[in-house]
C-alpha cells in the first residue's frame, strides 16, 4: 500500500445494543480503531446501523455515544470529510449531526470517483427488485407524518419503545448471514447498475458478512460486515481495496482484496 492518505470504510456498529453499558466496549474499540487510522485518512465513509436505535428530537437527542461523537468531531474539526449513511436501524437521523457533528448524511445510495476509481456506496437495505414487504415498510418510516407523529411521544417512552423494537427486530436476530452469492438483493441491484454504467467498487452494510465478491473481471462487490462480531473495514488506497479486521493489539488481519484494473 502506498504511504498516501487512504479513505476508509466501516457499517454496522449498532451502537447501543443490547444496552448502553454492553456497547461501551463495543464503541471504546470502534474509537480505538479510528485513533489508529486517523493519521492516514483521507475520508470516512460510515455505510448505516451506525446507532441500533436513534431518534432525535428537535431540542433533544438520546443519551450516550460521547466518545464515538467526540472522535468523530475530532476527524471533522481537523477537515477530513466523514460520511454518514442512514441504515435501516438509524433511518432517524435528521440534521443533528450534521449541525454538530460537521458530517454529511446520506438517506440513498450515492456514486463517487474516489482516487480513480467509481464507487457506489449504500447501506443495502431495500435494493434491487422484490422484497415489497420491507419496502413498504421503509416507507412508512421514512414519512414526515409518522415521524412528526413519533415526535409527539415523550422521549423516555419513545427511545425505550425504539430501542425494544431494534433489539426484537430480525436484523439483530440474524446477526451472521450467510452472502448467498447470485440469490442477493444487493448481487441483483449492482448487476443491473452494472449493464448500465461501469463501478469499480460497490460498497454495501447491512449484511453483517464481510466479503469481496467478484461480479465481473474489474468489477467487485463488498460487504463490509459489522462491529458485533466481525470488527471489519474497508479500505482503499487508490490501487488496492482491502477488507480488513482490526487487531487493537497487533496488525490488523487482511480478509480479502481486489485491485483496481483496467477498465
Ligand atoms: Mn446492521
Amino acid at each position: 500500500m502506498s504511504q498516501d492518505k487512504k479513505i476508509y470504510f466501516a457499517s454496522d456498529l449498532h451502537l447501543g445494543l443490547p444496552n448502553l453499558e454492553k456497547s461501551l466496549p463495543r464503541e471504546k474499540m470502534f474509537v480505538s480503531w479510528l485513533d489508529e487510522i486517523y493519521p492516514s485518512t483521507s475520508e470516512l465513509y460510515l455505510l448505516g446501523d451506525i446507532f441500533d436505535f436513534w431518534f432525535e428530537y428537535r431540542r433533544v437527542v438520546p443519551k450516550g455515544y460521547t466518545r464515538f461523537l467526540g472522535k468523530i468531531a475530532q476527524f471533522t474539526d481537523s477537515g477530513i470529510p466523514v460520511h454518514f449513511f442512514t441504515g435501516n436501524h438509524d433511518v432517524w437521523m435528521f440534521d443533528y449531526f450534521e449541525k454538530e457533528l460537521g458530517v454529511t448524511i446520506h438517506r440513498e445510495p450515492i456514486v463517487r470517483e474516489l482516487l480513480g476509481a467509481r464507487f457506489l456506496l449504500a447501506h443495502g437495505d431495500g435494493l434491487g427488485p422484490g422484497d415489497p414487504g420491507y419496502k413498504l415498510l421503509k416507507r412508512i418510516f421514512t414519512s414526515p407524518t409518522l415521524q412528526w407523529l413519533f415526535a409527539k411521544l415523550h422521549p423516555n417512552f419513545s427511545l425505550w419503545f425504539g430501542n425494544q423494537w431494534s433489539v426484537s427486530s430480525r436484523y439483530s436476530k440474524e446477526i451472521t448471514h450467510n452472502f448467498r452469492g447470485e440469490e442477493e438483493q444487493i448481487t441483483k441491484f449492482s448487476r443491473i447498475k452494472l449493464s448500465d454504467e461501469h463501478f469499480d467498487f460497490f460498497i454495501f452494510g447491512h449484511w453483517h458478512s464481510p466479503i469481496i465478491y467478484p461480479l465481473a473481471d474489474n468489477s467487485n462487490l463488498t460487504v463490509l460486515g459489522d462491529w458485533l462480531v466481525s470488527n471489519t473495514y474497508g479500505v482503499w488506497d487508490g490501487e488496492q481495496f482491502n477488507l480488513m479486521r482490526y487487531n487493537p493489539n497487533g496488525q490488523d488481519e487482511v480478509i480479502s482484496s481486489a485491485s483496481l484494473k483496467g477498465k
